[in-house]
């Protein structure tokens, strides 16, 4: 079979997409092309390729190889488009990430040189992955086209997997940087984690993984946690629409359902993204500030809980059934089915354990350790200095100004501290563009403190991050006024 117009290039051939892709373009009267590793020619039979309808008359197999970026001239010449999806996999680590990064770029600028050269392809279709997107720090709901991995925090957060994950990133970046520079058409797609059936003979690594529950295998659960997947026939039919159009440009997300299995990982599969517990319960009183910093919290991960009020001002904190959940006499007061925790600090790191998605701490040692501090310093040296039942007391021994005064004096010297120690780090939010645990604690004890006729111009830092908080539905979510025991 010759190349020519129309025909198509599908590199790694033996893979789960790639040979789903090359059955699909066969079924549509397509000539195709397809690579496939030399170093498996003897211990790998390609009769599921051979044997597909239409190959015999319009399939070519040859041989190529990403570690050789000029074998893959001859499979492209003369063809019209190119699907690249040969990709290097590596998740047990057995080879160190540079190599595995290398090889892929390497591999994917020599096919994307090989289009130039045989000046008949038209079109390119690099095939990247939902891992060159999600995986950074921004804590957001949605990630669109515009995001982007991080590749130091995948260093960072999974020393062994990582690999595939980087080299992904960075040849996507690779293969849209060279296109564009040598005017090549070339558009990305970036599939979530597929599954479906499969042709090729080795058993699909995604489809086992979404398996996990079937098989019992415990360890892979956490890779389904709120995880997009995506049918192998609609990133086929995804390949094959971006051959045919070539006014999309750019990079192109194919994704479809999202399964959130509860972090616990066995007992819930829902087909939306909003999570999960109704076993939560949250003793609060709405004017507590300590209560809004959980309530803004379990919003922000997107935990739906009951509402229990504890009318302080009618001293209910004081009740025995209550005693007997804070023998301190404070909310708020978590309850997850039978763990009982109280302080919203504690109860903060207990979520964070518990219930992972969307991170409140983030991965950077210092930015995490400045978190923990900013929090514990609105925990420990702020609110208890101004609490109701230290300012009564205060009031009663040395009357109502005495009150005021210790209040402003205490907040001020805390507020102080903490405009020193965002300096260099604050953006948007206290830590940089997310919001984390040191808004969480910030954002309520900013919101209390006109209670104390509180200059907050002394304050600028503070004082501009508390504008961000109020444009957050989260936090106005769990404002005082939309308690449901509010008296306003
Ligand atoms: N560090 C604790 C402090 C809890 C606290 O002070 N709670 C206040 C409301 S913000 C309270 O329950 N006060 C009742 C009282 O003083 O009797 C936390 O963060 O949960």
């Amino acid at each position: 079979m010759e190349g020519g117009k129309g025909t198509v290039c599908v590199t790694g051939g033996t893979g789960f997409v790639a040979s789903w892709l090359i059955m699909k373009l066969l079924e549509h009267g397509s000539s195709v092309r397809t690579t496939v590793r030399a170093a498996s020619e003897h211990n790998r039979d390609l009769s599921f390729l051979r044997n597909l309808p239409g190959a015999s008359e319009r399939l070519q197999i040859l041989y190529a190889d990403l570690s050789d970026p000029d074998s893959f001239d001859a499979a492209i010449e003369g063809c019209s488009g190119v699907l690249h999806i040969a990709t290097p996999i590596d998740f047990e680590g057995r080879e160190p990430e540079e190599v595995v990064t290398k090889r892929a770029i390497n591999g994917t600028i020599g096919i994307l040189k090989a289009c130039l050269k045989a000046k008949t392809v038209k079109r390119v279709v690099y095939t990247s992955s939902a891992s060159a997107v999600v995986f950074n720090e921004k804590n957001v709901d949605i990630m669109d086209e515009t995001f982007w991995s991080d590749v130091d925090f995948i260093r960072k957060t999974m020393p062994i997997v990582g690999s595939y994950m980087i080299s992904k990133t960075l040849t996507e970046k690779a293969a849209l940087e060279f296109a564009e520079e040598h005017g090549l058409d070339l558009v990305t797609l970036i599939p979530s984690f597929i599954v479906g059936p499969f042709i090729c003979p080795k058993f699909a690594g995604s489809v086992r993984v979404a398996l996990a529950m079937v098989r019992g295998n415990k360890e892979e659960y956490s890779s389904l946690l709120n995880t997009s997947m995506v049918h192998v026939d609609d990133v086929a039919r995804a390949h094959i629409f971006l051959l045919k159009h070539p006014g999309v440009k750019g990079r192109l997300q194919c994704r479809q359902n999202i399964a959130v299995i509860n972090q616990r990982g066995t007992e819930k599969v829902t087909g939306n993204s909003s999570s999960s517990s109704s076993k939560l319960i949250l003793y609060s009183y709405w004017q507590s500030s300590c209560s809004w910093r959980v309530r803004f919290a379990l919003n922000l991960k997107g935990l739906s809980y009951e509402y229990k009020a504890v009318n302080l001002s009618k001293g209910e904190q004081f009740n025995p059934e209550f005693e007997k959940l804070n023998p301190l006499h404070y909310v708020p007061v978590l309850v997850d089915d039978n763990v009982v925790v109280s302080d919203s600090y504690a109860i903060l790191l207990y979520l964070e354990e518990n219930y992972p998605q969307k991170p409140l701490l983030p991965a950077d040692p210092q930015l995490r350790a400045l978190n923990l501090q900013a929090a514990s310093i609105v925990n420990s040296s702020i609110q208890p200095l101004h609490m109701l039942s230290l300012l009564k007391y205060i009031e009663e021994k040395f009357g109502p100004e005495e009150q005021i005064l210790w209040a402003q004096s205490n907040i001020e010297k805390g507020f102080l501290a903490l405009e020193k120690l965002l300096k260099n780090y604050v953006s948007r939010y206290a830590t940089g563009e997310y919001v984390y645990m040191a808004d969480v604690f910030l954002a309520p004890q900013i919101a209390v403190v006109n209670r104390f006729n509180i200059d907050m111009s002394k304050f600028p830092t503070l004082s501009r991050i508390y504008e961000s908080y109020k444009a957050l539905p989260d936090f106005l979510a769990s404002s005082p006024e939309r308690q449901p025991d509010a008296v306003c």
